[in-house]
């Protein structure tokens, strides 16, 4: 067994990471906007009002408000078969909560969904990657209030409505399980913040976090319920930063405790939008730290009703967890843990395990037993131009081919995977450091982490190595 026939190769990217245009055609701000670049070892800051001195890298990013044609040009010399974006809410709704969407900015989805179709790619449409219109967070502490169910169940079924026969694939929220660590709170619930990002500097407030994703998983349910009255042929997906854990050592303590990491930051969420129901445990969790949740039966009824088609995830690394560490720290976007000795970091820290990959595929799908889709993975690496102008990104084609071998293996032994999408596919802003610098693409933009540069894009190795993979479907590494 190998990859499928009909195996969906592509690139993947979110808007406020790509598209720049930030202040255009009637869009209004959102939580992205309002975060200034931090760096390496330096944390972005969440401004609550725009600071018109203060450089923010989502209002330019690489400008694919302006560039699709060419950007999508360049994917389908590639062979992508799908392009994953996400469609910028406060685009649709700059507020967040009118009950008219803003022509404009549908509009501009058309266009991009044209474009893609013309060159036969698919888009894969995430509707909330990190992308909460500021007015909800301002007005309803984001979904932490019940009304904010409704403004996204209305936003997506706008979309859902509008691009029914364009779009197959949705996704309702990136990294959904991000919601139960505290710089989720800012990130993916649009809780309000009262400091720095990420927010491990502020007092978080696990009834408040955890209510607020109990929202949001309800609105996804709502939406994808909504959806399948639309058109009942959408395929949709759960999102989830998958933070594969290894305990440190064999003492049982270790692995107990990696076992209860485990649920509690990869499985609870993704339980809940696959089997439609909390896990036993979640709610014992719960009742044991005294959150008490308000959670309606009509809500389980949403859940139970609205689960997703496939599993949908992100992998970047994993980690390690031992005991004496206690919880979880904040690295990053990502959760940090200890150092795996047996394993390399990328000059950002990030372990880079393509085994890791092979378990975390076995391990999903012996638990959930639906289609597999990694919607990113990638190496993000500060690239060197050669006076030549070319970019020789080999350490970034052998993180790929590890990885792609790794998913060679894990068909083998019987897991549905059914498509990738590498994150990043043309370089974009970093969303944990806001940087520029830190690149995942195979197409380079010429622009600095102050915004300067000309923006050409152009080709690195790993191009044409790409270009070979999709079209070999996997087997020319
Ligand atoms: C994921 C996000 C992406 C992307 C990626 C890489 O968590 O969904 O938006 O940014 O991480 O992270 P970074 O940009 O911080 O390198």
């Amino acid at each position: 067994m190998t990859f499928k026939d009909n195996f969906l190769w592509g690139g993947a990217t979110a808007a406020n990471q790509l598209e720049g245009a930030f202040d255009l055609d009637g869009k209004g701000l959102n939580v992205a906007d309002m975060k200034t670049v931090g760096g390496r070892g330096k944390s972005r800051v969440f401004t609550p009002t725009l600071d018109l001195e203060t450089y923010y890298p989502s209002h330019k990013a690489i400008d694919f408000y302006h560039h699709y044609k060419e950007d999508i040009a360049m994917f389908a010399e590639m062979g992508f078969k799908v392009f994953r974006l996400s469609i910028n809410w406060s685009r649709i709704f700059p507020q967040g909560d009118e009950v008219e969407p803003n022509e404009a900015g549908l509009a501009f989805y058309d266009k991009v969904f044209d474009e893609c179709l013309k060159h036969g790619i698919e888009p894969l449409v995430t509707l909330s990657h990190f992308e909460i219109p500021l007015g909800l967070m301002e007005k309803y502490n984001g979904f932490l209030s019940r009304e904010t169910i409704d403004h996204f169940v209305h936003y997506a079924t706008t979309c859902f409505e509008r691009y029914k026969n364009k779009v197959k694939y949705w996704i309702t929220f990136n990294e959904l399980n991000f919601g139960t660590m505290p710089h989720g709170e800012l990130t993916v619930l649009g809780l309000h913040p009262k400091g720095e990002f990420p927010l491990d500097k502020i007092p978080s407030n696990e009834q408040h976090r955890f209510q607020a994703l109990h929202h949001a998983m309800v609105a996804s349910a709502k939406a994808i319920i909504k959806a399948k009255e639309i058109n009942p042929n959408f395929e949709i997906g759960c999102m989830m930063a998958h933070i594969t854990m290894y305990p440190l050592t064999s003492s049982p303590e270790d692995v107990l405790q990696t076992k209860e990491y485990d649920l509690l930051v990869n499985k609870f969420v993704s339980d809940v939008q696959v089997r439609g129901k909390y896990p036993a445990l979640i709610e014992a969790y719960f009742k044991n730290k005294n959150i008490e949740l308000d959670i309606p039966e009509e809500d389980r009824d949403i859940l139970a009703k609205g689960t997703v088609d496939m599993y949908t995830f992100s992998y970047y690394m994993t980690i390690c967890v031992t005991q004496q560490h206690g919880a979880p720290a904040s690295m990053g976007n990502l959760v940090g843990g200890v150092a795996n000795p047996y394993l390399e970091s990328s000059e950002y820290g990030w372990q880079i395990d393509p085994i890791g990959l092979e378990y975390t595929l076995i391990d999903l799908y012996d638990r959930y037993e639906i289609p597999l889709f990694i919607v990113e993975n990638g190496l993000g690496m500060e690239d060197e131009v050669a006076a030549d102008g070319s970019i020789n990104d080999d350490y970034r084609i052998a993180y790929f081919k590890a990885h792609f071998e790794a998913m060679n293996r894990a068909i083998e032994k019987g897991v549905d995977l059914i498509g990738y999408t590498s994150w990043g596919c043309i370089d974009l802003i970093s969303a944990g450091t806001g940087e520029m610098h830190k690149r995942y693409g195979f197409i380079y933009v010429d622009m600095d982490n102050e915004g300067k540069g000309t923006l050409k894009r152009s080709k690195k190795k790993s191009f044409d190595w790409y270009k070979e993979v999709i079209a070999s479907n996997g087997q020319n590494l």
